[in-house]
């Protein structure tokens, strides 16, 4: 708005809320408009400066030129393929993982661990292929970002945040990690992320 005087009209609907897009901490003071003083805009007086928003932009729909791959195995239950893990830096038997009531893994990896699964840089496009060991079906959950899946046709799927995988299933998703910062990544049964399939990537 600093570029023009007198600034642009500025329409706004009942009900709707303001988000501060400059690159700075703002307030806004209104006139003419009776208002709650919470809402008045005075910042360090009647309400905090809104701190910018830093949002992310939108999501790339194509995933190709494919900077980075990797594989998420998803293990863990009785039937499934997973005799022992990592919990904690040790490996345990799935016996006593199963006495812990954590027993879901990724990557033989139980809960969150000081190595993110992949490290990528803004920008770069990720194909994550990820292999449901177990018997059970998961709902692998990207936090951050959005993906496409890749289908084995060739085509890409809708975008989504969460897949919903079958037993004995290898599914393969692509996005492009365009938003920095460190993302969980889990199975949506909360109660599986809670007995360990948790992991976590960076975006640099
Ligand atoms: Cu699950």
């Amino acid at each position: 708005m600093a570029a023009r005087c007198p600034a642009p009209h500025c329409g706004w609907r009942k009900g709707r809320s303001l988000r501060n897009e400059l690159p700075q901490a703002s307030s806004r003071h209104w006139h003419g408009i009776r208002i709650d003083n919470a809402m008045n805009g005075v910042a360090g007086l009647t309400q905090p400066a809104a701190e910018p928003l830093a949002l992310a932009p939108n999501p790339r729909m194509e995933v190709t030129g494919l900077d980075t791959r990797a594989r998420l195995n998803m293990q863990g239950d009785a039937m499934g393929t997973l005799d022992a893990a990592f919990l904690n830096g040790e490996r345990i038997s799935f016996r006593e993982l199963v006495e812990a009531n954590q027993f879901w893994a990724f990557n033989g990896m139980i809960g969150m661990t000081d190595r993110p699964l992949m490290k990528v840089s803004t920008g770069e496009t990720v194909m994550l292929e990820i292999y449901n060991e177990t018997n059970f079906p998961h709902a692998m959950h990207l936090h951050g970002m959005h993906f496409r899946e890749m289908r084995k046709d060739g085509g890409l799927g809708p975008f989504r945040d969460t897949l919903l995988m079958v037993g004995d299933e290898t599914r393969t998703i692509g996005f492009v990690a365009d938003n920095p910062g460190d993302w969980l990544v889990h199975c949506h049964m909360l109660s599986h992320a809670a007995s360990g399939m948790m992991t976590w990537m960076k975006v640099t």
